[in-house]
């Protein structure tokens, strides 16, 4: 393991103890960087060999999966042995290893500690095929070098949101009643949960910063380090949300002014402090300007003053700042039909780009909304070539139905990551959040050997102190798919979803699988079909955010409208009529959304305002797509339902009984969604439902 093998270096150590023991074999471990011989490893019948080193292996694909050049000869013996073939060869990087298997032999060698525990547990999950007949060896890394979840995590709990803002697994795992908990097990289970599946960063609470969570910067820092001392084990470092106004708050100045230099100060020494306690402190996460979070706007100062000024505290200890850029006006004039909330982060960041220092990455949601059920994806992504970009995804369910409902989110989530968003250049959103060149030659790259301007792949995570840790059992699928995305986002949807039910129902009847397949492979669109239609967003109850309130939000500051009347519906971003949104798209986009006849349908009413028998590129007109739709996805729901009971006594009677209870949630909700939606377009429209299914 080398003589530097550090907590992850223990952790491997800890994991092939467990795995060992579980199979009653034996375990030698060299930590000192000594060769173990071949003889010794020759003698036993079934062989797994780990080791890290620095080899050059051959190949040149450096995506995951990808058969390379077999570096078997390196596998024992003394650490100095050069590329096995000695032509085009890439090193491995700290993160990648290499996954072997050879007649009862298996191996993993890696280019670094982290590396070869991600190793381990790919052959885990490889399972007995790791030691199949025949040979074969595949070189594996991660395609984006930052894989991380914010925690929406309050110490205190919320009068409104609760203990975690958005959260639907019941309470922290790590703050209770005003603290982190004395007893912290169950972190340290999530921590090793999360390295199994790549994850490499954490921030540990909400983005919206109150009282007692701004101290966690100062005199909460002890136990910061606690928390951070169960994650490094697994390879994962530890970031906090902060405050713009902490100075103010905490350090009882003034001004929070970016340009002010007792700010500065302040901020330096609070790092200073920071990463004094916590040596391998990741950096800071911040919210500002957005939703009444204290940000640079309040001192005539734009988003890099700001950004920059929390970067120059970091830089000198490594950390990073990661800066969102979800910032939009909230008390808008629903009257002021030339606000556009869509507009809103394209409009401050893109006069930006250039200005932000090496260690911002500008945080962007993948849409230009708010983790809707169906978004476009968000132009801002691809408009700061000169900044780093993070994409933030939604694991936690709070427009997908509140971990009450199924809904699989692993095609959503690899739709976006795949959108070709400069498609002249091929660079889709996953090349240019991790730094990948792209390019129409199909050219592909690890993180070793990307640019610098990789920001990496950020989601809000769906998990709590709840016995499945995510409410609902089958929600644990999106917080696997977004790691396993994050880790290579080419890889398909529903074989990662397969890839969690083989690793989640190991010993199952093939019914279950069948089953589950049945129940998630395509939730997401049924989700979608039965709630707002056709992309225009929201129809959710205010504030929860959860069940149908078609014009909940329509007359609100919040900007987040549908302009239903009786002539039709939808939200006009054209430049030639309506708020110029398109204009913010590099061609194809700009032209494809433009024009109601080539927008895609599931966008139409995020782009267009059309009336209610405008034909859609399917056939059918837009009120007769939501009378169907919507009838025909709770059908749908209820053939879930009667599926989920035939596995009853085939997986854990607790599970069963979860499920079943969520189900029958989901169908009660679901129906409300269809009757409300389509009555709601039948007594606003006046245009029949040509199937004669009832409207009320
Ligand atoms: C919205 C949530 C709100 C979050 C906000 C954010 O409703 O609770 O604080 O996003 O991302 O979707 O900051």
């Amino acid at each position: 393991l080398g003589p530097d093998a550090g907590p992850v270096g223990d952790t491997v150590v800890a994991e092939l103890r467990r795995a060992t023991g579980l199979f009653g074999g034996s375990l030698t471990v060299s930590t000192a960087g000594a060769p173990v011989e071949a003889d010794a490893v020759a003698e036993h019948d079934v062989t797994l060999v780990v080791a890290v080193r620095a080899p050059h292996v051959g190949g040149t694909s450096t995506r995951s999966g990808q058969p390379t050049a077999d570096p078997n000869a390196h596998l024992v013996g003394p650490a100095s042995g050069g590329a096995p073939d000695g032509d085009a060869s890439a090193p491995l990087g700290e993160e990648s290893f290499v996954l072997g298997r050879r007649d009862g032999r298996a191996w993993v060698v890696a280019g670094g500690h982290r590396g070869l525990l991600y190793g381990l547990h790919a052959l885990v999950r490889e399972g007995e095929r790791a030691w199949a007949p025949g040979t074969d060896h595949v070189l594996d890394l991660p395609v984006s070098s930052l894989r991380m979840l914010d925690h929406w995590d309050n110490v205190d709990v919320h009068p409104v949101m609760g203990q975690v803002e958005r959260g639907y697994a019941g309470g922290s795992l790590w703050f209770e009643a005003g603290r982190v908990r004395d007893d912290l097990t169950r972190v340290g289970a999530y921590a090793r949960l999360l390295g199994s599946v790549g994850v490499n960063a954490v921030s540990l609470n909400n983005v919206n910063v109150g009282r007692t969570e701004a101290r966690l910067l100062t005199d909460g820092l002890a136990d910061v380090a606690r928390l951070a001392d169960l994650f490094r084990p697994h390879g994962i470092r530890t970031f906090l949300s902060v405050s713009f106004a902490a100075p103010m708050r905490l350090g009882g100045l003034p001004t929070a002014d970016p340009l002010d230099p007792d700010v500065q100060r302040w901020w330096a020494e609070a790092a200073e402090r920071v990463w004094a306690t916590v040596p391998d402190f990741g950096g800071f996460v911040v919210k500002a300007d957005s939703e009444g979070q204290p940000g640079p706007f309040a001192y005539g100062r734009d988003h890099a003053d700001g950004a920059n000024l929390l970067a120059r505290a970091v830089a000198p200890h490594g950390g990073t700042v990661f800066w969102r850029a979800f910032v939009y006006n909230h008390t808008q004039d629903w009257r002021d039909r030339s606000t556009d909330r869509a507009r809103a982060a394209y409009d401050h960041f893109h006069p930006l780009d250039g200005r932000f220092d090496d260690n911002v990455v500008v945080q962007v949601k993948h849409g230009p909304i708010d983790f809707q059920t169906r978004e476009a994806v968000s132009p801002v992504i691809g408009a700061l070539p000169r900044t780093r970009v993070a994409v933030e995804l939604q694991v936690t369910q709070e427009y997908t139905g509140h971990q009450k409902h199924v809904c699989y989110l692993g095609p959503w989530w690899s739709e976006i990551l795949r959108f070709p968003l400069t498609e002249d250049a091929g660079r889709t959103v996953a090349d240019i959040v991790t730094g990948l060149p792209g390019g129409p030659d199909g050219t592909v790259h690890g993180p070793e050997v990307a640019d610098l301007r990789a920001g990496g792949i950020v989601a809000v995570s769906n998990v709590g102190d709840d016995a499945f840790w995510t409410g609902h059992p089958l929600a644990q699928a999106n917080l696997y798919a977004f790691a396993r995305l994050a880790w290579n986002p080419e890889a398909d949807p529903v074989e990662v979803l397969d890839e969690w039910i083989g690793l989640t129902f190991p010993d199952a009847d093939p019914r279950v699988r069948t089953t589950l397949h049945r129940l998630m492979d395509g939730s997401w669109r049924t989700y979608e079909a039965y709630t707002a239609p056709l992309g225009v967003g929201f129809m959710v109850t205010p504030g929860s955010h959860y069940g149908p309130s078609v014009d909940g939000y329509e007359y609100s500051p919040w900007g987040t409208y549908h302009f239903a009347d009786r002539d039709g519906i939808g939200v006009d971003r054209t430049r030639a009529t309506g708020t110029g949104y398109t204009g913010q798209y590099e061609a194809p986009w700009r032209d494809v959304y433009e024009d109601a006849a080539t927008c895609p349908d599931e966008l139409l009413l995020f782009f267009h305002h059309v009336p209610w028998e405008h034909r859609l590129r399917s056939g059918t007109t837009v009120a007769q797509h939501v009378y169907d739709s919507r009838a025909d996805a709770v059908d749908e729901v209820e053939r879930t339902v009667a599926a989920w009971a035939e596995v009853a006594g085939l997986v854990d009677d607790g599970l069963h009984a979860r499920v079943t209870e969520r189900l029958a949630e989901q169908l009660r909700s679901a129906t409300e969604w269809r009757d409300q939606v389509r009555t709601y377009v039948f007594r606003t429209s006046g245009v029949p439902d040509a199937s004669g299914r009832p409207i009320y």
